[in-house]
């Protein structure tokens, strides 16, 4: 009944990249495998001049098993057919940090309070995903009200990824580091 295959998953209809610009808290997420951001993640979703999306993302890192920074991310977003569904290059301020290329794909938003996106970096055989990860983001870094996280919920049961998302906490370590 419930269809995982990436292919078909909805993503949000007559995506607004203008009204989407800005701030947006990460309050919750579904990690990829390997390496990642761990918590104090904000992101700032820009409109170029020349219309094309860019983003910064900060968050916090453990690298070499002990050391803590905060990553500052950058990334450029390739517009394809679907205007939710981009492609997103992204590299680290710092040579050490992970660059690479993930899709990005915005899945709903009304964008005034919430929205939830979502990559898939590998896809097994039958179009399920086998590597993904996934963003619920906020415009308040004190979290969703109840009407948000209703729906954030359905989505992601459609993402078929319910129950895989931990909190992201915010205690301003990214502000300071
Ligand atoms: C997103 C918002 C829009 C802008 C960007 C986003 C994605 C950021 C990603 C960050 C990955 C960070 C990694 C860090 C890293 C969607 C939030 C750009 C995908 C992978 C380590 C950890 C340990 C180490 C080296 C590097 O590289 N971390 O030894």
């Amino acid at each position: 009944d419930r269809d995982c295959r990436v292919d078909n998953f909805e993503v949000m209809k007559d995506f607004d990249k203008e009204r989407y610009a800005g701030v947006w808290y990460a309050v919750a997420k579904k990690d990829p495998e390997g390496l990642f951001l761990l918590d104090n993640i904000v992101a700032n979703f820009i409109i170029e001049k020349n219309g094309k999306m860019t983003a910064t993302a900060k968050g916090r890192v453990r690298i070499l098993d002990k050391l803590e920074l905060c990553a500052n991310m950058v990334g450029t977003f390739i517009e394809t057919n679907n205007p939710a569904k981009y492609r997103m290059k992204y590299h680290g301020a710092l040579a050490i940090l992970e660059r690479g290329l993930d899709d990005h794909w915005v899945v709903d938003t009304d964008y005034t309070t919430y929205a939830i996106t979502y990559a898939c970096r590998r896809r097994n055989f039958d179009g399920t995903c086998r590597d993904s990860y996934s963003f619920v983001f906020s415009r308040d870094i004190n979290g969703l009200p109840s009407e948000a996280q209703r729906i954030v919920r359905k989505r992601q049961e459609q993402l078929c990824l319910d129950r895989k998302y931990r909190v992201v906490a915010h205690n301003g370590y990214c502000e300071t580091n």
